[in-house]
């Protein structure tokens, strides 16, 4: 039999898309790049399915109501029978994200069949893979174990985050390279060669979504992922009134129906594919686009507004100019997890560049309307030490060991392949 890693993916999705978004790049990097069998288990197959539109060998997406404990669990009383040799993976894997509690029947069966002291103990890993966070007590409690109360098993927890002593961030094998080569200026045309020049991939993929051709080289391109927020009609304004043209385009039901909201408009007064211009701005909604798609997005725009947890890793990858929208949390906790970020984030940049930086965040986390235009108009005109500082984090972050990796890297050596 082909000794492979196993892995079971536990997933409920709270609201929006991140929850399943972060889980879904988890699971098709293990299957993708470590040939792991893995099955996402999730509870909202519907949100998953629309942002999943591409097929992946060796994953497998399974509803929570009618999860099946894995083919390879033996009933007690066949332990110690051979039986169980004979079906075991060669190293299992299970990741609960973001505490979401597995059914009872599955720890109990996790229990018998990869306990401590049982033969296959030792091939096995139970992670709860955590929500991102920059502060500083992430790395200490990073790969704390966590016994079960009543049963042979421990659970680890699992914690990305952005040094080199968390579980770091997901970031998929050629991403940068693919990033690379859409960054790439196209060739220059030829004409005794008969090559015409041709467009960059930037400027194909903005004419895709509809972006009008005049505005594709002359246009401040700004990408806005983000949540209801009482500072986006004075932003809004601020574009309208810019004296660069702007294009914003609109990815999301939720953001397109505040930026409506915010302009007065009926909530589907923004069509996908049909620009909207307001003086100096030009609004496009944009489809639900699968995630490979949504990087390129963010690497064709100049400055790219993100939220929750997957885009703002995201736009560390994009390594352009950005903003994020923290996921707000009832007792305030976001803003302890804003502050962690940037003080990690801009601990080494120019001042100007910290600067710029912290007041357009906060003015755009506190919904700062009165702050929120003269944050825009600093950050602007600082945009190029901006992205050269965002291009020394996403540089550094990169020479860390992703997430996958270093989740395999606890596995026991040598039993997966690279
Ligand atoms: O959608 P988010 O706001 O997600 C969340 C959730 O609210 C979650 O409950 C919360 O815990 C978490 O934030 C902190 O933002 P996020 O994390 O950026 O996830 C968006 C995902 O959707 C990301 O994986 C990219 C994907 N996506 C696409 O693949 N295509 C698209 O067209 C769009 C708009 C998004």
């Amino acid at each position: 039999m082909h000794a492979v890693t196993h892995c079971d993916i536990f997933c409920r999705v709270i609201d929006n898309f991140g929850d399943a978004g972060v889980t879904l790049r988890l699971a098709r990097q293990l299957a993708d790049e470590y040939d792991a069998q893995v099955r996402l288990i999730i509870d909202d197959v519907q949100t998953y399915a629309r942002i999943a539109t591409q097929a992946c060998a060796n994953l497998e997406i399974c509803a929570w109501e009618n999860i099946q404990l894995p083919c390879f669990f033996v009933p007690e009383e066949s332990l110690n029978t051979g039986v169980f040799r004979h079906n075991m993976p060669t190293t299992f894997l299970v990741i609960e994200a973001f505490g979401c509690t597995l059914p009872s029947h599955y720890v109990e069966a996790l229990a018998v069949n990869f306990g401590v002291g049982t033969a296959a103990g030792q091939y096995f890993r139970w992670l709860n893979f955590e929500y991102l966070s920059a502060e500083d007590w992430v790395e200490t409690h990073h790969l704390l174990p966590s016994p079960h109360p009543q049963l042979p098993l421990t659970k680890t927890f699992f914690f990305p985050g952005f040094t080199e002593c968390t579980g770091g961030l997901i970031r998929e094998r050629n991403l940068l390279a693919q990033r690379e080569m859409f960054f790439q200026q196209p060739l220059p045309a030829e004409p005794h060669a008969g090559r015409p020049a041709q467009a960059s991939p930037k400027h194909q993929l903005l004419e895709k979504c509809g972006v009008p051709q005049p505005l594709l080289a002359s246009a401040l391109h700004v990408f806005l992922f983000c949540y209801e927020n009482k500072a986006l009609p004075r932003l809004l304004q601020a574009w309208q009134s810019a004296a660069q043209p702007v294009v914003c385009l609109l990815p999301a039901e939720r953001t397109r129906a505040a930026v409506s909201a915010a302009l007065g408009l009926e909530p589907d007064a923004l069509p996908v594919g049909e620009p909207r211009q307001f003086g100096a701005l030009t609004l496009l909604a944009t489809a639900l686009v699968p995630q490979p798609e949504f990087d390129q997005l963010l690497w064709a725009c100049d400055v790219n507004f993100v939220r929750g947890e997957d885009s703002f890793v995201r736009a560390h990858w994009a390594a352009k100019p950005f903003c994020w929208h923290v996921y707000v949390q009832e007792d305030g906790a976001h803003l302890v997890k804003l502050n962690a970020f940037l003080h990690q984030f801009l601990a080494n940049a120019p001042p100007q560049v910290a600067q710029v930086m912290r007041e357009l965040f906060v003015a755009w986390n506190m919904q700062d309307g009165d702050g929120i235009a003269a944050a825009w108009t600093n950050f602007c005109t600082n945009l190029v030490a901006v992205r050269s500082h965002v291009e020394t984090v996403s540089a550094r972050l990169s020479s860390y060991a992703d997430c996958a990796a270093t989740i395999m890297a606890l596995l026991p050596a040598a039993v997966f392949k690279r």
